[in-house]
């Protein structure tokens, strides 16, 4: 594969979403192909070029650019990465409603454009609730301010929507965003994450200093949960009280309670730390399933049975949203593992009516695997739309839509 050209707009200048809108100008009228790029934390190759395709990387427009604790409304640039919003939000006693593991690179833009899940959209819901306006700069160089602070705007379409999840390929999010960040207030549960003992085994075996804050029996499964309330006698007795009915109803066997900041960050870097374990691990063929909790396992086991020995199979997630995280370890890439893997994969997630891409996107590894979840008529339906904002096709191509349809 090679490697695309790489913009960057310049530091220090406070004009960069003309200069987006100018170079796509200029691209697209010489049907120059371009990969609008955020923190490259991505993990289906939407941001990575295919051949000889322009990169734009939005990594110099990270200026946050208004704050309202009134509204709780925060307005940035696309650039901005996301875990200096969530610090900078934390620091005004607001909680930003998007959390992931890869924050410490991942980009707004970015996160706005694969419309990330993460960790926290148990309680706070998706992006598609939280992103009240957006600004972006389409194919032909033309910005479109979708900017707008009002709660209530039913006056036509709400073209927001169209570019959250679009992957890059309908337009680049550029200067301004508004989120709606959350007060610390209210009902208490924030996450709920589940992880198998194979997920467990993988962390504690590959990533240094973690430790198990559980004693070393074996456990199938494990929840993290998390809560953020206003009231913390309130919520800790609230908790222990769960924790203790939970128990007695048979429910769990075990638990440990994080008694500070720092055991709850120790605590979440278990859950956190399961990708780069994986990496460590040797090769991983990734899936991310969106499935009716009750049969989301059943797939983690069916795997199993159809790998036997020559693979590890884990599965973790977020189990408060459905959303399966199911990644098959190897020492080496093996064309016949994968042949045994898909599309089993795809096809048992088809017949049990889920996702075959819950939070990642399609990108460029899973665009052909769309029709597993969308009819016929509506891909082509979103092909229309590609076309009619992008008629040359140059923003992130070989991405989201199949190959077929693409063209
Ligand atoms: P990139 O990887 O750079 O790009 C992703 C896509 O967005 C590409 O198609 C790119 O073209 C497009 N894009 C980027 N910026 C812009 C822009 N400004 N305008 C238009 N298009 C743009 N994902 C989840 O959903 N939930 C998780 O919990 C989660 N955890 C992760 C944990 C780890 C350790 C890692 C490595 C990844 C995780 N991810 C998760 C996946 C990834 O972090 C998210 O998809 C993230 O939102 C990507 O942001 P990014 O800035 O890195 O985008
Ligand atoms: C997570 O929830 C991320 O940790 C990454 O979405 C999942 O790497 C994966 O499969
Ligand atoms: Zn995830």
């Amino acid at each position: 594969m090679k490697s695309g050209w790489r913009l960057q707009t310049q530091t220090g200048c406070t004009n960069t979403k003309a200069q987006v809108s100018q170079i796509l100008k200029y691209c697209n009228s010489r049907c120059l192909a371009v990969v609008p790029q955020g923190g490259n934390t991505g993990l289906v190759g939407g941001s990575v070029p295919v051949f000889d395709e322009v990169i734009v990387n939005m990594s110099l427009m990270n200026n946050i650019i208004s704050f309202d604790k009134v509204s709780g409304i925060l307005v940035c640039e696309g650039g901005c990465i996301l875990e200096n919003l969530i610090t900078f939000l934390d620091n005004q006693g607001f909680i930003m409603p998007l959390d992931l593991g890869a924050k410490g690179s991942c980009q707004i833009g970015g996160n706005v454009s694969t419309n990330a899940g993460g960790l926290r959209l148990v309680r706070y819901g998706s992006l598609h609730g939280n992103v009240l306006g957006l600004e972006v700069v389409l194919a032909d160089g033309n910005v479109i301010d979708m900017l707008g602070t009002l709660r209530k705007d039913n006056t036509g379409y709400d073209l927001k929507h169209l570019f959250i999840g679009s992957e890059g390929s309908l337009g680049i999010v550029s200067k301004k965003l508004l989120m709606e960040a959350k007060r610390k207030l209210g009902e208490i549960l924030s996450a709920f994450e589940f992880l198998d003992s194979k997920s467990l085994d993988l962390v504690l075996n590959h990533l240094d200093g973690v430790r198990n804050p559980l004693p070393p029996t074996l456990h199938k499964f494990y929840i993290l949960i998390e809560t953020t309330g206003s009231d913390e006698p309130y919520d800790r007795q609230k908790l222990e009280g769960f924790l203790l009915h939970a128990m007695e109803a048979g429910l769990i066997s075990d638990g440990a309670l994080a008694q500070d900041i720092n055991q709850a960050s120790s605590f979440w870097r278990i859950r956190e730390g399961i990708p780069e374990a994986l990496m460590k691990a040797g090769a991983v063929y990734k899936y991310d399933l969106s499935l009716p909790v009750e049969k989301m396992y059943d797939l983690v086991e069916e795997m199993r049975t159809r790998l036997s020995d020559s693979a590890n199979v884990v599965g973790y997630g977020h189990l408060g949203d459905g959303n399966l995280h199911l990644n098959i370890s190897t020492a080496q890439y093996d064309d016949g593992i994968l042949t045994q893997i898909e599309p089993f994969v795809y096809e048992w997630t088809s017949k049990h009516r889920g996702s075959i891409s819950a939070e990642h996107g399609l990108g460029l590894m899973k665009a052909n695997e769309i029709f597993y979840s969308k009819p016929t008529a509506t891909v082509s339906l979103m092909a229309s739309i590609k076309k009619m904002l992008d008629p040359k096709g140059i923003l992130n191509p070989y991405k989201v839509l199949p190959h077929s349809l693409s063209s």
